[in-house]
């Protein structure tokens, strides 16, 4: 038997959910974006949540694939395959994170630094943020001071988040929030800031209200923040 023919024999659904996640583990690895999404589609079938399927599936293989990157094993090509069929399970899983069905309980703008072109993680943020019923809007990637701005005046949230995965774009925060300072906007907003090489520290640093560990971290705090404003009213 050949070693192709090895790999086009493995039929997914005949998997336990264990050799399953560590299929798609190898899948996602691979960029093979059909088979992520028909794993995806398993194990929801076969009961799991949405959250157990991302967290599980999906952001543990993406951390594998993190790891050979940073060791020069993965290169650039490899790993965008990777992150299109990443893409391909949380396509699947928006709606099921996202449909509450409740009103808005706030609004957040939210966008990736200028200079970085990394939106796994904030999309992430955007889906978990919708499904605990905040109205999103997502302006992308590469984003200057002015298209924050410009998004604050014309959607009025309230709060802008921001997400940058680079030790050379997460200062660009502190330009974003040095201009609403100095525009008198500061306070009209809760300032939210994530990606991994962040924390706590350079979140106060560059004076957000906030660093937000991972998406579930950022929902929490935004929901605790709107608590508090709506007790100040
Ligand atoms: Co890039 N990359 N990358 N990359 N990439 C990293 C970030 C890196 C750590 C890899 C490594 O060396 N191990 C490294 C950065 C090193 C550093 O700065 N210290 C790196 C590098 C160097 C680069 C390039 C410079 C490589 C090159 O060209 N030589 C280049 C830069 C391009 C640019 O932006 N200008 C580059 C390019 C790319 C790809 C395009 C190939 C691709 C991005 C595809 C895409 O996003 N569409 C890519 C990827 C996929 C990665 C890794 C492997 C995975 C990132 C990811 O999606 N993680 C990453 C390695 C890693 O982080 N381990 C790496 C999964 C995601 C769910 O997690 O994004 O952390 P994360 O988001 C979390 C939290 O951080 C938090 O919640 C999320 C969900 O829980 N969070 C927020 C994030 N944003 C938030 C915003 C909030 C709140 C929470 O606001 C309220």
């Amino acid at each position: 038997m050949t070693e192709e023919y090895d790999d086009e024999d493995i039929v997914l659904s005949e998997l336990d959910d264990e050799e399953l996640v560590l299929q798609m583990h190898d899948d996602l690895y691979d960029g093979l974006r059909e088979e992520i999404e028909e794993g995806t589609n398993i194990l929801l079938a076969r009961g799991w949540s949405a959250k157990r399927v991302l967290d599980d599936a999906l952001v543990a293989g993406m951390a594998i694939v993190g790891v050979d990157f940073r060791d020069g094993i993965l290169f650039v090509p490899e790993v965008l395959q990777a992150a299109n069929a990443m893409k391909g399970g949380m396509e699947i899983l928006r709606p099921l994170l996202a449909d509450t069905g409740a009103p808005p309980i706030g609004k957040m703008v939210i966008g990736t630094v200028k200079g970085d072109i990394h939106d796994i993680g904030k999309n992430l943020v955007s889906m978990m943020m919708e499904g605990a019923g905040f109205e999103v809007i997502d302006l992308g990637i590469n984003c200057p001071v002015e298209t924050y701005l410009e998004a604050l005046e014309e959607h009025k949230p309230d709060i802008l988040g921001m997400s940058a995965l680079l030790t050379t774009t997460m200062p660009y925060m502190k330009v974003v929030i040095d201009e609403l300072v100095a525009k008198g906007l500061r306070d009209d907003y809760i300032v939210l800031v994530g990606g991994a090489p962040l924390n706590e520290e350079f979140g106060k640093a560059v004076g957000a209200d906030a660093y937000c560990r991972d998406a579930a971290v950022a929902v929490d705090t935004a929901k605790d923040f709107m608590a508090r404003k709506h007790n100040q009213r």
